[in-house]
């Protein structure tokens, strides 16, 4: 019965609505991606350097291609890289025809790197984008943990493409510049590896309280950090509008003189401040600048050389 009813608008069992995906690189996060697009019923063609990490994937509905070139030139949709570093990018798509195809470039790489691989693809006759993926392999394929990717470059080969990249995780186009998705990819993380260092301190000041309650520690710090995350948008209005002064609540003059009780308060509970240090002593001399009254912004004009 399905059959009679496919085969009258000229479809066959076969048949598949989905656009087709190429996928190059199974590490954790490449096979996690696979899983997703399988699962959102994509016809998926894989290619992995080392081809055992493909079988799973195989036996659960992609098809393998033996080489990078072989999965390139067999591609009618997007051909995803998700590989080690940009080098493992040039090395695998050396000696594939890029002609007329369609690349999506998510191996972490500088946008530096992005630029000119993006450009590097397009000399080669390919419409290139570059995405960096907010998520970590278990996040993917699942829209509720909130990971995401950020796309740019070819603003239209992102808005054909749109759904199927939504398949393994949310996607946010941040513009046209390919290198503006490792740009806030690199900016977003670093933001981050401040925050686990300002945890780590954390952490380390109450740990010589043996009676003091780890787990409930932990939700007040992320609670705290959670609010204070609103700050962002004040250092964003405060860039620019020009003026460091802007809606400021809590000044870096008033922030200088309370890291004393911090320092302090670390030397009682025996921790080492290094985390903590070189920022307060950017503070302090945005201070002695006579900008005391500035916002956080006012240390952002510190590092950019203002
Ligand atoms: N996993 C994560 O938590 C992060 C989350 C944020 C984004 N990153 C980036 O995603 C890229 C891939 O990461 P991954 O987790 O898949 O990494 P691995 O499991 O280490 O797999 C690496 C794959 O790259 C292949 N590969 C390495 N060198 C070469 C090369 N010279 N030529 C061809 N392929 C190469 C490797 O192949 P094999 O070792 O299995 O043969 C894997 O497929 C990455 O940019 C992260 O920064 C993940």
């Amino acid at each position: 019965m399905v059959l009679a009813w496919t085969s009258l608008i000229g479809m066959d069992e076969h048949s598949n609505s989905k656009t087709p995906v190429t996928l190059l690189g199974l590490g954790n996060m490449g096979t996690a991606l696979a899983r997703a697009w399988l699962a959102a019923g994509h016809p998926l063609t894989v290619w992995n350097r080392t081809p055992e990490r493909a079988e799973p994937l195989v036996r659960e509905g992609a098809r393998a291609a033996a080489t990078p070139a072989e999965a390139v030139a067999s591609a009618a949709g997007p051909v995803v890289l998700c590989l080690l570093d940009d080098a493992s990018v040039g090395e695998t798509l050396d000696g594939a025809d890029l002609r007329g195809k369609e690349v999506v470039n998510l191996t972490t790489s500088t946008p530096a790197q992005s630029r000119e691989r993006a450009r590097w693809a397009e000399e080669r006759g390919a419409r290139a984008l570059s995405g960096g993926i907010m998520a970590v392999p278990p996040m993917i394929g699942r829209p509720e943990t909130g990971g995401y990717v950020l796309y740019s470059g070819d603003r239209a080969l992102f808005e054909r493409h749109r759904e199927t990249l939504a398949a393994p995780a949310g996607t946010r186009f941040v513009g046209e510049d390919p290198g503006h998705a490792a740009l806030h990819d690199i900016a977003l993380l670093s933001a981050m590896t401040g925050m686990f260092a300002g945890m780590t301190h954390a952490f380390a000041l109450v740990a010589p309280e043996k009676d003091l309650d780890r787990s409930g520690f932990a939700a007040l710090l992320a609670e705290w950090l959670g609010a204070m995350s609103g700050a962002a948008h004040g250092i964003a209005a405060q860039l620019e509008s020009g003026d460091y002064t802007q809606g400021v609540a809590s000044s870096l003059a008033m922030m200088a003189a309370a890291d004393d009780t911090l320092l302090t308060t670390a030397r009682d509970q025996s921790v080492d401040p290094r985390l903590l240090v070189p920022y307060m002593e950017l503070m302090r001399r945005r201070v002695a600048q006579g900008h005391g009254a500035e916002g956080l912004a006012g240390v952002v004009g510190l590092l950019s050389g203002e």
